[in-house]
């Protein structure tokens, strides 16, 4: 297939950033099993990103988690990161661990855990200085398990009000990503359930605040590409969390359940850099996905592919056509084209892509020659 630069300006745009926090141990409350590819400290982790990207060529972000990823000096942090050809994107605080954290952070009835939870955010917020990080996201645990535990309206006021603080400190060119989570860890009531809140919760904070969605992160039959396509229209979307679920917040590889899902929110995502002109490129693309069975690099490397497919497929809709069928009440007609997109083979394409651009043509199959090199080296 020969390459067309309708296809090849926007991929060669579109980049994909790695969680650290992906590369470590995992399992399930039953079980952790090891497969001896787990990273045992944070410069294991950036190593294992760097073999992501030397793979794939179009992930060089890489989102930190903190203080997971905490070391006496970020200086030598960022060094090493960019010795390895990678930057850093999102900077996540952890306020879900500690256990003064018990009934919450940023929303908790007692103003010296807020405090203690808005220093750690403070210190991310340097942490993106210094690091050069163009994002800050953030994920609270906060909600309660039972009617009555606490006030509604009271949690609120203090989660805006924590984070006023933290807004006002970010440096000019870094956005504050706010991620909702309808349950899990609080099971009656999470203080950020859902998009709409996450929203309000932004508009109040000011320009610099936009909401993140974890694909994974919406009650079952929830359509992910209509939130997408409002929160777009709003000046709002800031980012992804890219996974995928089943049940419920599942952390599976990307794209290995509902690819027709994937390619929905893509084609928004495509539909919209068009109708508002804002770049692709300026929101935060972040796998968020944890392996619990699977080898960890590979299921990045997988989860990736799935991502470009979807996203390439996207590029291959017919709008203009789509259009007509709406306009005509042709509902058939509108399936037809979104199938056209969907079921076209986008492999060779992207095959040819790559090595155009200089990276391996099959990146599963360069990760595995790669590893297979450094065990017998
Ligand atoms: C919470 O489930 C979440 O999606 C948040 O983004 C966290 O930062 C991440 O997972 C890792 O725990
Ligand atoms: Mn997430």
């Amino acid at each position: 297939m020969p390459l067309d630069p309708a296809l090849t300006d926007p991929l060669s745009r579109f980049q994909v950033a790695i969680p650290s926090w992906g590369f470590s141990p995992m399992g399930t409350r039953f079980a952790t099993f090891t497969l001896g590819d787990e990273a045992r400290d944070v410069y294991g982790r950036i190593d294992r990103a760097a073999a992501v990207q030397h793979a794939l060529g179009m992930t060089p972000g890489l989102a930190l988690h903190f203080p997971w990823d905490r070391t006496d000096d970020l200086g030598a942090l960022g060094r090493y990161i960019r010795d390895r050809g990678l930057r850093v994107d999102a900077v996540n605080p952890n306020t879900f661990q500690d256990p003064a954290y018990r009934l919450g952070s940023v929303a908790h009835h007692d103003p010296t855990v807020r405090a203690q939870a808005r220093e750690h955010l403070l210190w991310c917020v340097e942490a993106c200085r210094q690091l050069d990080a163009p994002f800050l996201s953030l994920w609270f645990a906060d909600g309660t398990n039972y009617p009555g535990q606490a006030d509604f309206r009271r949690r609120h006021e203090a989660l805006v009000q924590t984070l006023q603080p933290v807004h006002a400190a970010l440096p000019a060119g870094c956005t504050m990503l706010v991620e909702y989570k309808p349950f899990e860890p609080a099971f009656y009531h999470t203080d950020i359930a859902d998009w709409g809140t996450a929203m309000r919760i932004c508009q109040r904070l000011g320009p610099q605040a936009k909401v993140i969605v974890d694909t994974g992160h919406h009650l079952q039959g929830h359509n992910v590409e209509f939130t997408v396509a409002l929160l777009q229209q709003a000046g709002l979307l800031g980012g992804f969390h890219l996974n995928n679920r089943k049940y419920a917040d599942d952390d599976l590889m990307t794209g290995s359940i509902d690819p027709y899902g994937l390619f929905l929110i893509f084609r928004e995502l495509v539909k919209g850099e068009r109708l508002y002109g804002r770049p692709l490129e300026s929101v935060s693309y972040c796998l968020d996905q944890s392996a619990n069975v699977e080898e960890k690099v590979p299921a990045m490397i997988l989860s990736v592919l799935n991502t470009q497919e979807a996203f390439c497929k996207a590029l291959l809709v017919d709008e203009r056509a789509l259009e007509l069928a709406e306009r005509e009440g042709d509902v058939i007609r509108s399936q037809e084209i979104l199938r056209d997109a969907f079921l076209t083979d986008v492999r060779p394409l992207l095959a040819e892509f790559r090595r155009s651009r200089g990276w391996p043509e099959d990146p599963l199959a360069y990760s595995r020659q790669e590893a297979r090199g450094a065990r017998t080296a």
